[in-house]
């Protein structure tokens, strides 16, 4: 970040500053043999911890000289904005110099030079954004205040965006800033004042007081500042490979606050700048005070404690880069463990007619980004079917999936995990390692979707239309497709009253119910799902009742000269299922077979003259037989 340029000492005060980073510049001196991890990019924020060596710094002392560095030389610009980096802007040739054999080569292009330079870089370091809010003036409101962040914000995003799309591999910290200070540095008579610090509080618009006026304009100043953090931290929360690390309070925590006039809190006595997921409290630290001016840059080597109203001392920038590499980077550079699906469960009986089932999803170690879009379904129970939501906190180990089945097929369903190196740890490993389809997982268990009834039918006696007992014998077939298979029965005389459920059996000996005429038994199955199957039916004719009728040989005439007579026949079924054969003896021992129905038929007595009786009976559909009748007339020679 800089200051406003509203008057031509603050100008001159900065040049100054940039003078003393000069001759800091000349004492880092990087080493060849160290690997390049960290690509410093942004504004000051970048600019001077990497002129200072701050960061290079802590992490020499957090993993030994020549193993980690960091790099800067072309991308971290001092005084550049989020719109210049959003439209890709050309640094000042004079300031910050093109790489070797380039001429204006723009801010973006640098990095992508960067990064072919120095291949094992995998973090980009970014600090963007306190530069395009000095526009700013007291008493803006909150909707100035948000217009502003609306732009703001959509460049930050343009250029996280950026880097993910041309450099997908590589990690970006969003670094916030921590407090600025316009306290002791503006109160006119204390060792920290300076006309620059006055100058750029005044331009700003605030009123300028003693010590605690300027205290309570620092805080606005501040809650201005922090008022952006939620909008990077959703930036970082829209982009894979994307972190945001708040910093607000940082120095205040780790050192507490002396200025001047002494120690006025002690380390940890203020909340600590909150972290990732949810970062709260923010900001951290004591927002009335600003960074204790003890770790604001000083400015004026005459005057040790003139210090900067904006940047950090090389202390104060190695305390923000050691809460980084606490939060993020220690693990983000030793963490080469890509994440993993161990398992995925059913949480539901396997079995199952419900609507929705889950899945219990588990991980190698804590994932973050798990979408549906992770997943498939497979088996025929995937058509469907459809994966409603994959819920679970983020950062880790487990997700559950919830699935739809309420339209599926029946059959077996399983959820497959589809690895395009979408879901990570919490350092950014993508899946499997990286690239696509090496942490695809598809051995999980499966759910066997059974959610309609099986079909069956149902016969009684083999499909005759009549019987004479009550007593019958049902025959049953079943299927449940791709279901569970059935498993029980039951029945029912009026398709209301069942009986209980019990083992499928392909026959079954069976009572109808007391009474002449129609009656139908229904058949339900179940399934193993606890599918009722449709109602399925026979019916059948009850016939107890025997026929009546009558016989008259000749039309009752009392003799004949012929054997050969006529007999008339006449019967009745009343209501039953109607007569359908007959037969006829002469003696009541021996009879002819059963003939179907006839009015009149054709006879032949015996040749001997005498008396002779003509028995007959009628039996009904159900077999029923009647009584015997009997006429009987002379033969005579
Ligand atoms: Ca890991
Ligand atoms: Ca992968
Ligand atoms: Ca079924
Ligand atoms: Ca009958």
């Amino acid at each position: 970040m800089s200051g406003p340029v509203s008057s031509r000492r603050c100008a001159q005060s900065l040049r100054l500053v940039l003078a003393l980073l000069v001759v800091m510049l000349l004492l880092a001196v990087p080493n060849a043999s160290a690997t390049k991890r960290i690509l410093l990019v942004g504004d000051s924020w970048a600019q001077w911890p990497w002129k200072m060596g701050a960061f290079q710094s802590v992490l020499n002392s957090n993993f030994g000289t020549n193993t980690v560095e960091v790099e800067g030389t072309y991308t971290a610009l001092g005084g550049s904005t989020a719109a210049g980096w959003a439209s890709n802007f050309v640094p000042d040739e004079g300031t910050f110099p093109s790489p070797p054999g380039y001429t204006n080569l723009p801010a973006l292009d640098r990095i992508t030079y960067s990064l072919n330079q120095y291949p094992s870089i995998d973090i980009i370091h970014l600090s963007i954004s306190g530069n395009d809010m000095w526009s700013w003036r007291v008493g803006w409101t909150t909707d100035q205040e948000n217009a502003l962040f609306d732009t703001i914000q959509q460049n930050v995003q343009t250029v996280v965006s950026w880097i993910h799309t041309n450099h997908p591999k590589v990690k970006v910290l969003l670094a916030d800033y921590d407090f600025l200070n316009i306290t002791e540095n503006c109160t006119y008579g204390m060792a920290e004042y300076n006309d620059t610090a006055a100058l750029f509080s005044a331009a700003l618009g605030f009123t300028l007081g003693d010590v605690f006026q300027n205290k309570a304009n620092n805080q606005v100043l501040n809650t201005f500042f922090t008022h952006f953090s939620p909008r990077k931290i959703a930036v970082a929360q829209a982009t894979p490979r994307c972190s945001y690390i708040q910093n607000w309070g940082n120095v205040q925590w780790r050192v507490g606050y002396t200025d001047s006039l002494g120690q006025l809190f002690l380390p940890q006595t203020v909340p600590f700048p909150g972290g990732a997921p949810n970062f709260t409290p923010l900001p951290g630290g004591d927002i009335s005070y600003g960074t204790p001016p003890t770790y604001m840059n000083p400015i004026n080597s005459s005057h040790p404690k003139q210090c900067d109203t904006i940047h950090l001392s090389p202390d104060g920038y190695k305390l923000m880069m050691d809460n980084c590499l606490v939060q993020y980077y220690a693990g983000w550079l030793t963490d080469t463990t890509p994440p993993t699906v161990q398992s995925i469960t059913r949480i539901q009986p396997a079995l199952t007619a419900a609507a929705q089932v889950q899945f219990l999803v588990t991980f190698s170690e804590k994932v973050r980004r798990v979408d549906v879009a992770d997943f498939a379904l497979t088996g025929e129970g995937a058509t469907g079917a459809s994966i409603l939501a994959v819920t679970g906190d983020e950062d880790s180990t487990t997700r559950t999936g919830t699935v739809d089945i309420s339209g599926a097929m029946d059959g077996p369903l399983g959820l497959n995990f589809v690895d395009d190196d979408s879901v990570f740890d919490v350092n950014w490993n993508a899946v499997g390692g990286e690239g696509a389809g090496n942490g695809d997982y598809s051995a999980g268990e499966q759910y066997i979707v059974d959610r309609s009834g099986p079909i069956g039918t149902i016969v009684i006696n083999n499909n005759q239309s009549v019987t004479n007992n009550r007593n019958v014998t049902l025959s049953m077939t079943w299927y449940d497709g791709a279901g569970s298979g059935a498993a029980r029965m039951r029945f029912s005389n009026d398709g209301a009253t069942w009986s209980g459920w019990e083992p499928l059996a392909a026959t079954k000996a069976y009572t109808l119910p007391a009474g002449e005429g129609y009656k139908t038994v229904r058949v339900q199955f179940l399934d193993k799902a606890n599918n009722r199957s449709a109602t399925f039916s026979d019916f059948i004719r009850v016939d107890t009742i025997p026929p009546t009728g009558t016989i008259l040989i000749n039309s009752n005439q009392p003799s004949t000269r012929s054997r050969n007579v006529t007999l008339s026949l006449a019967w009745s079924d009343g209501a039953g299922s109607g007569v359908t054969r007959m037969r006829f003896s002469i003696d009541g021992a021996t009879w002819t077979a059963w003939e179907p129905m006839a009015a009149t038929r054709p006879y032949t007595l015996p040749a001997t003259p005498g008396y002779y009786t003509v028995r007959v009976t009628y039996r009904d559909a159900g077999g029923n037989i009647s009584p015997r009748y009997s006429d009987y007339i002379k033969l005579v020679p």
